[in-house]
């Protein structure tokens, strides 16, 4: 169940000790070699030889990815590029891409922390890992596969794609832990069916998806679908990658590997700390990072901070499933909507099919929104009396549970278009 067990059962006061020492290497670390937290540092009279606590984190300047374009491309590394071993970049939706670095200390620690991500889902060293995340400038493929392979277990480094290859492969090398988005995931279950292929002749037991906002209600999908175990992990590429945090067996929360982040969760409009428990922007400050330390990296990711103690006995905090990024968020009539509040609904009512869209467009001033759902087969051919019955019956569950009014449109099966990485949920057709 752990990976390092003392690491992970280390009491809160040994932990928090830990991280101001950790905390105040990091400061003289980027202090010293990093002439873009020196300045700022310098212009807000900030000392750090006087951070007495872990609330001082408080007085430090926060950093956002625009900082980090600013600095394109090396220009937050805080170690000589001669100890860098490996760069990854984040290729971003908007604008220029973030790159990061790691020495070969920094692997040796993402490793681990994968491995107790993988560990907590499940994975031993008996398992036969299919890694279905893209190897490249993305940090899935490389940061699990180390992982896995720190714990022993067999890889299979497929990476993403040919989904008919990912089954023949999972098939002939008896993959028993699945590792991609939960997107991908749904995608090789509906393939699998349509092959004919009999879910209980492979061997997969468990699933570890992430890199995308997904719903219990998926979960439940792919549980169903694919017969296994699936649970959640978190992490982006500006902070290290996966291993950021990953849910135990228990499936309610992610563990946060606080001997390496320390964590706090703001409004994202006042800044401010947003009351315990509640949610609100996640900011990560890494504590051991050396090639590529960040001091309150803005995630833009939205989730809150589940404070009771977790079943398994792990000690680090949980995090709840990260319910979208503030720069997804919709507003509909008004409303903040996020995809990963529609996606539930839609999943509850009979005859949809798990592939939906979100289409924004803008007629005149105002925006509308059409909800593009996939549906049965039988449903599609049906009479419009029937498919029309279908799409009241989501525009009232969507009017009632959300409070807002969107259009629906019924489309046929897979004219959704699939991906083999993260899926993209909302089509904004404003901004072209
Ligand atoms: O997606 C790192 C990763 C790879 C995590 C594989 C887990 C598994 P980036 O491409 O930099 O890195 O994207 C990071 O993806 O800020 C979140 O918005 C989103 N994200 C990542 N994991 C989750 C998750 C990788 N479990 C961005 N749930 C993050 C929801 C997630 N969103």
């Amino acid at each position: 169940m752990f990976w390092e067990p003392d690491k992970e059962t280390i009491s809160r006061e040994e932990l928090e000790q830990l991280q101001l020492e950790r905390l105040e290497s990091t400061l003289n670390r980027v202090y010293l070699n990093v002439p873009f937290y020196h300045k700022k540092f310098d212009e807000m009279e900030i000392d750090i030889d006087n951070l007495r606590s872990l609330e001082d984190l408080r007085k430090l300047p926060f950093t956002t990815k625009e900082d980090l374009r600013n600095n394109y491309p090396y220009g937050l590394f805080a170690v000589p590029l001669r100890e860098v071993v490996r760069i990854h970049a984040s290729s971003g939706t908007t604008g220029m891409s973030t790159v990061v670095g790691y020495t070969k200390n920094d692997i040796k620690t993402w490793s681990n922390l994968v491995a107790r991500v993988l560990t907590a889902g499940g994975v031993t060293k008996d398992d036969v890992v299919q890694i279905a995340f893209g190897y490249g400038l993305f940090t899935g493929g490389f940061g699990l596969h180390y992982g896995a392979e720190k714990i022993g277990a067999s890889v299979i480094p497929i990476s993403s794609g040919n989904t008919q290859r990912q089954i023949k492969i999972m098939q002939d090398f008896k993959t028993t832990a699945l590792v991609c988005t939960p997107s991908y995931a749904l995608v090789i279950a509906d393939t699998i069916k349509e092959m004919g292929i009999n879910i209980n002749s492979l061997s997969l037991k468990y699933g570890l998806f992430g890199a995308e906002p997904w719903s219990e209600a998926m979960r439940q999908e792919i549980q169903d679908k694919l017969k296994i175990i699936a649970t959640d992990n978190y992490g982006l590429s500006e902070v290290m990658g996966p291993g950021v945090a990953g849910e135990c067996l228990e499936r309610n929360g992610l563990h946060i590997n606080e001997d390496h982040f320390l964590v706090e969760v703001i409004n994202p409009d006042t800044l401010e700390p947003v009351p315990a428990g509640e949610t609100g922007e996640l900011v990560i400050t890494t504590l051991t990072k050396e090639a590529f330390p960040v001091i309150r990296f803005r995630t833009r990711d939205l989730t809150r901070i589940i404070p009771e103690p977790c079943r398994c006995g792990k000690k680090f905090i949980r995090m709840s499933r990260v319910m979208g990024r503030t720069d997804d968020m919709l507003i509909i009539k008004g409303v903040n909507v996020f995809p990963s509040q529609i996606e539930p609904i839609l999943f509850d009512i009979e005859g949809t099919e798990p592939h939906y869209q979100i289409v924004v467009e803008r007629k005149g001033h105002l925006d509308e929104v059409t909800v593009h759902v996939e549906v049965q087969e039988s449903i599609f051919f049906d009479e419009m009396k029937k498919q029309n019955r279908l799409i009241n019956q989501i525009k009232e569950r969507l009017a009632s549970e959300l409070g807002i009014s969107v259009e629906v449109r019924l489309v046929e099966k897979k004219t959704i278009e699939r991906t083999e990485g993260k899926a993209k949920r909302v089509v904004d057709l404003r901004k072209i």
